[in-house]
């Protein structure tokens, strides 16, 4: 990922053309940003529901807790912008699960619901600036099946929330590249339209004060940010990345794992990721109604947003930070190099959820057990169900509860610690660049 200058949206390309702007301006009004999935493995047009079982994370509860946060929730009209290369928006596994602008008539060239945006249906385009966020690239119409390609419909595999809104913000051209502006501008519209919560599969090595306001401006309306934690394979604490190394609470770090639980080779790690989730050779939608698999923290991502999203299904009550805390307060220690621990979407989920509503196998007649009607495709879940139940009295579930409690409070409090350790090595970094940054041009003057 390199860092190009960008002044006004033009490309600055050389020292002469940056003598009329202030330089330490430059260095912070805007940064280009990378997508982060490598390239694909392996290619497949989807031919019907089957391919699920080709979706290793979302088997049983080993890779992340899912069987078991499916028995909870598979999701609802919770709305999750996905700001990236676009999305197919014709793929018949995303289709149905796109958000919808109700107050916008397509295309008729009209911004009928006055939000600044001419016919933004499902999203928007801040490459092109139109009303049609298409992904050409088909980075971001992987990372939003991921979230929420429909399950159980019959079609291809299925996302972690089976059920979501997915609004599509494309930032990234065909190449999958963009810059921190168009993603400032995608942050706001997705806060602005009714996102719970933002998925960000990208990431740049220069913090820029456009970006960070973004992420504040999210924070404010309760808006959690999920953020790559970056492919170089390398620690945050020398080689940040933005937005995941922002010390803003909201910025929700992921790096990523391969089955069996490991860190995938390509994943940053450090101080900044806060969390690891399945982010090696995953299956998603492709561009053109077929499905592919890809490898990186831009895979990872997005089960972490998926995951956000069941939480806010069953407890829509939650702000920002109540989403955090019961998304880290899950987590399983399995020492991994991040600074929460590994995605366990089960355990968060009934961490919040009152034991009166689980919804759980039952714990008296062994006999009546079944898996779950909505999830009787899943092989894994059928193997499940053959074996003995786990039986748990109310009390050790209670106590269980208060641990985790006490656990996510932990979590918090270290969280907090360490967001405010960032943002003062942030202050001191920029307070060396700005010592270190040559005095800016005199501006010609002309009469
Ligand atoms: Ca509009
Ligand atoms: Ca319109
Ligand atoms: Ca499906």
């Amino acid at each position: 990922v390199s860092t190009v200058l960008v002044n006004g949206g033009c490309l600055v390309g050389s020292e002469a053309e940056m003598l009329a702007v202030p330089r330490a301006l430059a260095l912070t009004t805007a940064t280009f940003l990378a997508a982060l999935a490598l390239a694909p493995i392996a290619g497949a047009s989807a031919t019907s529901d089957p391919r699920s079982l080709d979706q290793w994370a979302l088997q049983g509860d080993a890779p992340m807790g899912i069987e078991s946060a499916w028995r909870q929730s598979t999701g609802s009209d919770v709305t999750v912008a996905i700001i990236d290369s676009g999305a197919d928006l014709t793929h018949p596994d995303l289709a149905p699960n796109l958000w919808t602008n109700a107050g916008e008539i397509p295309a008729n060239g009209i911004d009928d619901d006055h939000n600044g945006y001419v016919d933004d249906v499902h999203g928007y385009d801040f490459v092109d600036n139109d009303g049609t966020p298409q992904d050409t690239n088909g980075h971001g119409t992987h990372v939003a099946g991921i979230v929420g390609a429909r399950g159980d419909n019959g079609i291809g595999g299925s996302g972690v929330a089976w059920r979501v809104r997915l609004m599509s913000l494309r930032v990234l051209d065909a190449n999958a590249h963009g810059t921190t502006t168009a993603v400032a501008g995608g942050i706001r519209y997705a806060v602005d339209n009714g996102a719970r919560i933002v998925n960000l599969s990208l990431a740049g090595p220069t913090p820029t004060v456009e970006l960070e306001d973004a992420v504040q401006y999210a924070q404010a309306h309760d808006v959690p940010i999920v953020a790559a934690a970056g492919n170089d394979g390398a620690d945050l604490t020398t080689s940040p990345t933005y937005p995941a190394a922002y010390g803003e609470a909201n910025v929700i770090g992921v790096a990523a794992t391969a089955p069996g639980g490991g860190l995938a080779s390509v994943s940053d790690y450090g101080p900044g990721a806060d969390i690891a989730a399945p982010g090696a050779q995953i299956l998603s939608t492709a561009l053109g109604g077929g499905y592919e698999w890809r490898t990186g923290t831009s895979m990872a991502a997005p089960e972490v947003a998926g995951a956000l999203a069941l939480l806010a299904s069953v407890r829509p009550d939650l702000d920002g930070n109540g989403l955090r805390d019961a998304l880290l307060g899950g987590v399983r220690h399995t020492g991994l190099p991040v600074e929460a621990g590994a995605l366990d979407i089960g355990t968060s989920l009934r961490n919040v959820i009152p034991v009166a509503s689980w919804k759980d196998a039952p714990t008296t007649a062994l006999s009546s057990y079944r898996a779950p009607a909505t999830a009787t495709k899943s092989a894994t879940l059928k193997r499940k169900a053959s074996k003995k139940p786990k039986i748990k009295t109310s009390s050790t579930k209670a106590a269980k509860r208060a641990r985790a409690k006490a656990k996510a409070r932990k979590a918090a409090a270290r969280r907090r610690a360490q967001a405010a350790r960032r943002a003062k090595i942030r202050r001191n970094k920029a307070t060396v660049r700005a010592i270190n940054a040559p005095a800016p041009h005199p501006i010609p003057h002309h009469s």
